[in-house]
């Protein structure tokens, strides 16, 4: 009977640990909890691509992310999609505030990080390194899965595609 507890213990715990795994990664630096950065995979002569992820802020104060840098393009940079006259477009977003206790979700259709002149396309399955500035909290380097083209979350459960706006 002990060693079918133990097996018992083993199997929850296995189960346990894979649960970890389908939960959101987070990465914490100061009050900012940064949860689940993704990515989007792109075509193979694409030169352009877009990461989404959400931060939250526990702290009194609010903070700004203010810049991403990554090794995976020429140019990373904060970019807004919004729409404009029945058009989705987008532009450079500048600094992107957290605010206090609340939080901000870089999503398709709204806020994203962009890469512009990819270095090679971002495969599916694979995870490339961002780091993140803020303002007052300072760096912190997060790792974003690359999810399939056209993904509209990080669970990848969107079937609906939409192009992103470039
Ligand atoms: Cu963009």
């Amino acid at each position: 009977m002990k060693r079918v507890n133990t097996l018992l213990a083993i199997l929850a715990a296995a189960i346990a640990l894979w649960n970890a795994e389908a939960v959101a990664t987070e990465s914490k630096i100061g009050d900012l909890t940064v949860v689940q950065p993704w990515a989007r995979a792109t075509a193979s002569l694409a030169k352009t691509g877009a990461a989404f992820l959400t931060i939250k802020n526990n702290g009194a104060q609010a903070d700004r992310l203010i810049a991403v840098k990554s090794a995976v393009a020429k140019k990373t940079g904060l970019h807004q999609s919004l729409m404009e006259g029945g058009l989705m477009k987008m532009r450079p977003a500048g600094a992107i505030e957290v605010p206090a206790g609340g939080m901000v979700m870089l999503k398709p259709g709204s806020y994203h990080v962009m890469f512009m002149g990819l270095k090679a396309p971002l495969k599916k399955g694979t995870s490339i390194a961002l780091t993140l500035v803020f303002e007052k909290a300072g760096e912190i380097e997060v790792t974003a899965q690359v999810m399939k083209i056209g993904a509209m979350g990080a669970m990848d459960m969107g079937s609906k595609k939409m192009k992103h706006a470039d």
